[in-house]
Order: structure tokens, then sequence, then C-alpha cells
């Protein structure tokens, strides 16, 4: 087996303390098995970049990391990465900002990673590239002379054409693509984009999975992302999970929870999500008292203005709702800032009667799949999920809303809390088929599968086709 490199922005090392999300678990998992190295930013700053690079073995994962520079993190990560490419990719062109120092300051980090990472790379190794942070960094290793097969897939939604367009460099950009064997997205909708992109506006030919473009064929697939279902489960059943759900169960005496889990992002909708369930207090005051949300939403990215405005925007909105609804026991939203392990979070998805997922747009959401897997079978909640999250396509059993419409999540909640038993259990099995079936394992042999084939053998050759007119 070849030995597997992955490169991302952040690397996890497992067993360190922090909160191994199932990309963790399943990447460790990859790298252990093929003694591998799993190479990003340390996430720590240094005055001056010096390429050093600091090496670490937990539980059989190897890492290696790199400091960046504070105008490389500006630039790069909270530039380039998160200022521009995040926002448009999420369709919120509103909120992108081109600047030339942020394309700058992304291209230097990439090169600063394929410098430090290419002398590390063996020539039988299989190099797995992930996420909008380092798209061009395929492309820099094979300037260094890497022949290996490489890989790189994408997280986050691939934007319409359109869209696309309006980012400066775009067709440089997304050439550099071209230099992987092959590339990866959760859903045919993101496929679809990227393959119309280059048909269009690159003249690239396309013939099944594979893509021409000048001499370079690429294949590019739709492999959904999924969780450890599995453990989910078992995390769930678990004596934390029981503590929690006990706890919770206590102070919420009977009343149905409706629960939202998210990192606090413009992308995850949840400003639409507090007016959607603002509507429905308005629209059904039988159920006053006899339901809460509770929305956890641990901040992110807080040194970037977009998410310090949503933070702003979802404190008033929250406290608006409860000083317009709350009775002196009854608070209509508990509004949680922090982040939970794992356990306890799978606790907290099994106490709610409603999962309550409601993204503008979503490369694939983890959490709807996570609601799903936490629920008891005999008596399992109801998920609600925007119809834009990736995971739409999948779990097709979920109440799916267009989440900029209150009204429809309004119906969808009152539908959730009154649905019989027997329809809740039909609907959560075919959900949780998909979830068990797909599961992060699947994943990574979807993608990894195609990367592993022997260096010797090429990808398949495509014909060009012959142009009309
Ligand atoms: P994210 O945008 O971070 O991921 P998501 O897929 O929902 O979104 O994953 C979030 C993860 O963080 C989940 O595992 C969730 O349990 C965890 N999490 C969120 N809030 C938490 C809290 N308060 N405490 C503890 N854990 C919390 C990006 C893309 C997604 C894509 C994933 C994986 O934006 O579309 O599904 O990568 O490819």
């Amino acid at each position: 087996m070849s030995r597997l490199i992955v490169i991302s922005n952040r690397v996890s090392r497992p067993g360190t303390g922090g909160n191994q999300g199932g990309l963790a678990v399943a990447l460790s998992d990859a790298l252990r098995e093929s003694r591998g190295i799993w190479f990003g930013w340390s996430g720590n700053v240094t005055d001056q970049f010096s390429g050093h690079i600091g090496f670490s073995e937990d539980e059989g994962v190897k890492t290696a990391t790199i400091d960046l520079e504070e105008q490389d993190i500006d630039e790069y990560y909270n530039g380039y990465a998160n200022k521009t490419l995040w926002p448009l990719f999420h369709f919120r062109i509103d909120l992108a900002e081109y600047a030339r120092d942020f394309e700058g300051g992304y291209n230097r980090v990439n090169q600063r990673f394929a410098d430090t990472a290419s002398p590390l790379i063996e020539p039988e190794d299989v190099v797995w590239i992930h996420d909008y942070h380092l798209i061009p960094l395929g492309d820099m290793l094979r300037k260094r002379g890497l022949n290996n097969r490489m890989g790189f897939f994408l997280h986050i939604p691939w934007p319409p054409t359109r869209l696309l367009v309006s980012l400066p460099h775009h067709t440089k950009l997304v050439q550099t693509m071209f230099a992987y064997d092959v590339v990866g997205f959760h859903t045919e909708e993101w496929l679809e984009s990227f393959r119309h992109y280059v048909e269009r506006e690159m003249g690239g030919t396309v013939d099944g999975d594979f893509i021409t473009l000048g001499d370079r064929t690429i294949q590019a697939v739709a492999c959904p992302i999924g969780i450890n279902a599995q453990e989910f489960s078992e995390a769930a059943t678990s004596d934390t999970a029981q503590d929690m759900h006990h706890r919770l169960r206590a102070s919420l005496q009977d009343r149905a929870m409706i629960v939202g889990v998210d990192r606090l992002d413009y992308s995850k909708g949840l400003e639409e999500r507090f007016n959607g369930y603002a509507r429905f207090l308005k629209d059904h005051p039988e159920h006053h008292r006899k339901v809460l949300l509770t929305q956890i939403a641990p901040p992110s990215r807080e040194d970037v203005e977009s998410y310090q405005q949503i933070r702003a925007t979802l404190d008033s909105l929250a406290g608006r709702l409860n000083g317009e609804y709350s009775d002196v026991d009854w608070t209509p939203i508990r509004y949680v800032n922090q982040g939970y392990p794992r356990d306890k979070l799978a606790g907290i998805y099994r106490s709610a009667k409603i999962g309550l997922v409601t993204p503008l747009r979503d490369g694939m959401n983890l959490v709807a799949k996570e609601y799903v897997a936490a629920q008891d079978p005999q008596d399992p909640g109801v998920l609600i999920l925007s119809r834009f999250a990736g995971a739409a396509l999948q779990l097709k059993d979920a109440l799916l809303i267009n989440p900029y419409s209150p009204e429809e999540m309004s119906d969808a909640i009152l539908r959730a809390l009154t649905m019989p038993l027997d329809e809740r259990k039909k609907r959560w099995r075919a959900m949780m088929d998909s979830v068990e079936g797909q599961d992060i394992n699947w994943w990574r042999t979807c993608f990894v599968g195609r990367l592993m084939i022997s260096q010797d053998e090429p990808a398949a050759p495509v014909e060009p086709e012959p142009t009309e007119g």
C-alpha cells in the first residue's frame, strides 16, 4: 500500500484534547494504515517564516506542521480563504472581498506549503490535498518535480459559473486543478457546476468522469462525506450522553426541544432560522410554553468582520425574541455559544424532538447526519433540513425546506411536532440506512480508491470530442 500524505490547512492530532470530528478520525485511520504523514499549519504565529517543520506522532499518526507569519494569516487564512473564497463559494458574492494582497498572500502561503512539504514526499507516495485553502498547491508541487498520484477534495460547494467569474483570475485558479489526478466534490450538483465552468470558460471536454484540458486529463467525482455512524450511535447511549439527556429532560419538563448545532457562520442560516422559529411562535400561540429551541453555536473566524456582524445580529435577535415571548417560567430560545465533546453532543441530539438544520448553502453538513445517527430507533425525532445542504440529496426523508422562507419553516416545525410515531420511524429508518451505508469509511474509499490505483496505471485517456460549428 502506498504511503498517504494528507495536506490540509490545519491538522488534528489524535488524543491531544481537541474535538476530533469524523473527518479527522477517518484521515487518522487512513494515515495510520498507510504509515503516512498529515501536513499543515500548526495554528501558531512566528515573527519570520523559517520553514521549520515540527514533527509529532500521536496514536500512530505522524503530523508535520509549520508556523506562519501574522501577515500570512491575515492575507491567506482570514483574507483570501475566508473573505474571498468562502463567501463566493457559498453564493455570497455580496460578502466576498477581492484584494490583491489577499491573492498574493494565498499564493505565498501555498508556495510555503509546497517548499516545506515537497522534501517529505517520496516517489511512491500518494498525496491528498484538502479544501479551498490549498487549491493551487498540487500545481506548485508538480512545478517542484513531483510526479506522484495527487488528489484534491473540496469540502465546500462549487459555485455556479456566473458567480465564479466574478473572482479576479478565476481561470488561473481553476487551471491549477488540472495538476491533480482526481478532484472530488460532495455532490453531483457541485461537480456539475465545476464541469460547466471548465467547458464554458476554458474549452475543456467532458467524458463521463474524465475532464480533459489541453494535455491533462483528470478524474472529477462526487463522493459525499459521511460520519462514523456506528460510533455516533454508540456515543448517543453512553453514560455521558445519558447524563446529558437526564439533565436536559429535567430542565425541559415536558416541553419538546428543537435543536440547532452549527459553527457561528452566516452560511448556516442562523438568522433565517431564528426568524422562521419566530414565525412559528407568532402563528401558533397554542404551542407557547410547550416547545423551545436550543441553538448551540460556537464562534468561529472571529477576526473576520462578517463573523463579528452575524454574532451581533444573533445576540440581538435571540434577545428580542426572548423578550417578546418569554414568561417567568419559559424562555423560547436557549442560545449557547460553546462547543461540546462529541458524547455530550450526541446526548443533546437524542433529547431533541426536532433537528433544525437550515444552512443557506452547505457543501454537505455533518450535523444533519449526526442528528439522525443519535436518535432512539423506538422514538426517533424529525429532521428538518435545508434543500440547499449537500446532505439533502441523500437525506430525502427529512422534511426538506427552503431556509429563506419563514412560513415553510414554521409549517415544517408544526408538522414535525405532530408527526405520528409510525411516520417518524419510517422516515428515520430510510435516513439511517443512508447514514450507515455511506459512512465516513465509505467516503474515504470512494475517493482514495480512485487515487490509489497503481502509479503505472495512467488515468484513462480521453479522445477529444469533435467541436461543433
Ligand atoms: P462545517 O462548515 O464546519 O464543515 P459541518 O459539516 O456541519 O460544517 O461540520 C461541523 C462539525 O462540527 C460537526 O461534526 C459538528 O458536530 C461539529 N460541531 C458544530 N458545533 C459544535 C459544538 N457546539 N460542539 C461540538 N461540535 C460541534 C465543512 C463544510 C461542510 C462539510 C464538512 C465536511 O462546510 O459542508 O460537511 O466541512 O466536509
